[in-house]
């Protein structure tokens, strides 16, 4: 007993003597631990007579938790005027300079469609949108290029693997079988911009798989050619930012327009280098035509009462174009540093960014 009493006496001075955390502890090791003296002490039971060992087991688990008990105490106090010295010594150096926003930035291909997207809905027109996989009737047949049409060959086409019936899905080659199911689905007047991705098996420095069109679609009664032209005239001027940059509309043939016309911008290409505007060069920059009859025909409307214009761009192209960007593989390799250089920081062109009627 005198033993235990010693041991309590000891035990106590030495918490009430711990003066950090890590002391305190050491001390509960050295009395709790495996080797600790209370854990031996409660070890040593088993040797004694059964008479005895109850009363010493009695006393011994009273010291533990009398022990236990105090520890923790001390850990509560210890802990608190740790806190208190370290919110004592710690102070806010208001002078520091600010840490880096690491903000992120709008992808080229991003901002050119919202541009695009912002000139063709102040004419009016809505965006309408469509799946990526897509049946062969919709991407080919309705638009006038039959199983047999050489544009199959030039559309270089991804196709899925076959239905259990045998036909194949396939990656839509243009965006235009989104123009089908609109005029399947609502009557004219259609005044429609289309974009979104699109798949060609081809790849180079001038082609990606995968790349982003934007097309159009103006269906009513009275649309002519003078409409297509004065949309897209309006489109160029704006898109470069250039109210006398001219225009030019080639003739051209595609197997859903008829007439159809390549459209031409002004440049100027001296020493490598090329200049958009008014100048001695054309620059490709668009497709468009009248929507052949057989294409309204095939979606359900009438051809003798309706006519169209339609047109047809590619995104990298014209952001290239606009932005400097010299290689077009360089859109989708996903390099922070490119990003970094050729990014837009979000609402960068006031007006012509986001949300619009999308
Ligand atoms: C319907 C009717 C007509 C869309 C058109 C083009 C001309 C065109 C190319 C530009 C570059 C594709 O990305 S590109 O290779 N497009 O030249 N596209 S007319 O004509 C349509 C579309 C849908 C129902």
């Amino acid at each position: 007993m005198d033993d235990i009493d010693k041991l309590r006496g000891d035990l106590t001075q030495a918490i009430a003597a711990a003066d950090t955390l890590d002391a305190l502890d050491g001390v509960r090791v050295s009395a709790l631990g495996k080797k600790g003296a209370i854990t031996q002490a409660m070890k040593g039971l088993g040797a004694m007579d059964p008479e005895d060992r109850r009363e010493a087991g009695q006393t011994i688990n009273a010291l533990k938790s009398e022990i236990s008990d105090a520890i923790e105490a001390r850990k509560a106090d210890l802990s608190t005027a740790e806190l208190d010295a370290r919110l004592m010594a710690e102070k806010v150096d208001v002078s520091l300079p600010a840490r880096p926003e690491t903000e992120g930035s709008i992808h080229p291909i991003s901002q050119v469609i919202d541009e695009m997207t912002a000139i063709f809905c102040e004419m009016g027109f809505t965006v309408a949108e469509g799946p990526d996989i897509e049946e062969d009737w919709y991407n080919f047949t309705a638009l006038n290029i039959p199983p047999e049409h050489p544009a199959r060959q030039e559309h270089d086409t991804f196709y899925l693997p076959g239905e259990t019936d045998g036909h194949r899905k396939l990656l839509r080659t243009h965006t235009s079988p989104v123009q089908i199911h609109t005029m399947q689905d609502t009557k004219p007047p259609i005044r429609i911009i289309v974009p979104g991705r699109t798949y060609r098996c081809d790849y180079d420095a001038t082609h990606s798989p995968m790349f982003h069109q934007i097309e159009g679609l103006v269906v009513d009664e009275t649309i002519n050619m003078g409409h297509l032209k004065g949309c897209l005239i309006d489109f160029c001027r704006t898109m470069f930012d250039m109210d006398d940059l001219p225009v030019r509309f080639r003739p051209s043939y595609f197997p859903f327009t008829e007439p159809s016309a390549e459209v031409d911008i002004g440049c100027t290409k001296k020493d490598g280098e090329l200049r958009i505007g008014a100048g001695d060069d054309w620059l490709e920059i668009l497709g468009s035509g009248m929507v052949n009859p057989r294409v309204l025909e095939n979606c359900g409307i009438d051809s003798t009462k309706y006519q169209g214009f339609a047109f047809g761009m590619g995104v990298e192209r014209i952001a290239m174009l606009k932005y400097g960007i010299p290689d077009l593989r360089t859109f989708f390799e996903s390099d922070l540093r490119w990003l970094r250089h050729y990014g837009f920081k979000s609402l960068e062109v006031p007006g012509m960014v986001g949300g619009l009627s999308r």
